[in-house]
């Protein structure tokens, strides 16, 4: 079968009503820019990116040289490209403006430009993720409140992978679909199309180092999958743990599996460890697309309604009928407390 480049499909999207013009653009500058990202991570230790950056950001976090090169990356591709109002990123405080010499455009773009952080100096996968929403209408200079709209109006979600082989994973709310680059031609290629999660998994991805600090509810659920086909769910299970938030998901996009990061006493101050604006709802859109689930533990995510740019939400993700369980034994035990 002849390959399909992803400006082709986007152009099929864009036939088949799913995507307007603008979007088609807003996507290929954002793949585009994620092409130059796997340039400079590939670099490594050659190319100076290793290591810390020296400065800080909002989430208190030691910034990594890749974290602010990624980030400068994607705001310098977005500024000129004339489909944005503003975007905001995990590394900045404040949603960032369109600068006045370029034209605006209907869209907001929210991105973790460099997802994994801590992987980044041990040469594992670390990826980019990505959501796109509408500007409200009359909106010319868009601010954090403007970007509080619920997963579930999302237009567009991705993430980019690292790895390998470089991935895009891409959903507009019509099916999950993911494009590889083809580093010879330059540019991604449809490598699978409508993407389906098995419904049923035997692999979970947790950070157990965690397990003492976890509600009763989570303690439960893990020491039933450790017991395996003795204990009560009869099955044996396997664990994963990348700790890059986009190696995890990817591997549940392509085998299946659950991933949790769920709340635990250490974070509980926080609402949890994961960013809802630009890694809970752009996964959960590309999950959800694909034939998952993805809740809080005892919400579905995308119906949240954001309080803040950089709110933190439990995570529980992927295999539609394990993420069940876990929700309802959360909720099972929220019941008899009440
Ligand atoms: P950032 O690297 O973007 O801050 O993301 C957070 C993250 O690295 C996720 O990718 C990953 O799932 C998680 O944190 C790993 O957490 P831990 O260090 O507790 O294993």
């Amino acid at each position: 079968m002849k390959p399909i480049s992803l400006i082709q499909f986007l152009i099929e999207e864009r036939r088949a009503g799913h995507i307007n013009a603008e979007l088609t653009l807003l996507i290929e500058v954002v793949a585009r820019a994620c092409k130059r990202i796997a340039v400079a991570t590939n670099k490594g230790a050659i190319g100076g990116v290793l290591g810390e950056a020296g400065t800080g950001n909002i989430q208190g976090e030691a910034q990594k040289k890749l974290d602010v090169i990624s980030n400068e990356i994607l705001l310098e591709a977005n500024a000129w490209g004339g489909q944005l109002a503003a975007c905001a990123s995990e590394e900045m405080e404040d949603p960032q403006p369109i600068p006045d010499m370029y034209p605006k455009g209907n869209h907001l773009l929210l991105f973790d430009p460099l997802d994994g952080s801590s992987n980044i100096d041990v040469n594992i996968s670390v990826g980019t993720i990505f959501s796109v929403l509408r500007c409200p209408d009359g909106i010319t200079e868009p601010k954090a409140e403007h970007f509080l709209q619920p997963g579930t109006t999302q237009l567009a979600a991705g993430y980019v992978v690292y790895g390998p082989a470089t991935v895009l994973v891409l959903t507009f709310g019509y099916g999950t679909h993911e494009f590889t680059l083809d580093r010879e031609v330059g540019s991604f290629t449809l490598s699978r199309r409508d993407i389906r999660i098995p419904e049923d998994t035997a692999e979970f991805a947790i950070n157990m180092s965690n397990q003492r600090h976890w509600e009763p509810p989570m303690q439960r659920y893990i020491g039933e999958l450790l017991a395996g086909k003795d204990g009560p769910r009869s099955k044996d299970f396997n664990m994963r743990w990348v700790a890059s938030m986009v190696a995890d998901v990817h591997r549940i996009i392509t085998r299946g599996g659950v991933f949790f990061y769920p709340l635990d006493a250490k974070i509980k101050s926080k609402g949890g460890k994961l960013r809802l604006m630009y890694e809970a709802n752009p996964m959960s859109l590309i999950i959800e697309q694909a034939g998952g689930a993805a809740t809080t533990g005892r919400e579905r995510i995308l119906e949240l309604q954001p309080t803040g740019l950089h709110q933190r939400v439990p995570v529980f993700l992927g295999s539609k009928k394990e993420v069940e369980v876990a929700t309802h034994y959360h909720l099972e035990a929220d019941g008899a407390r009440n």
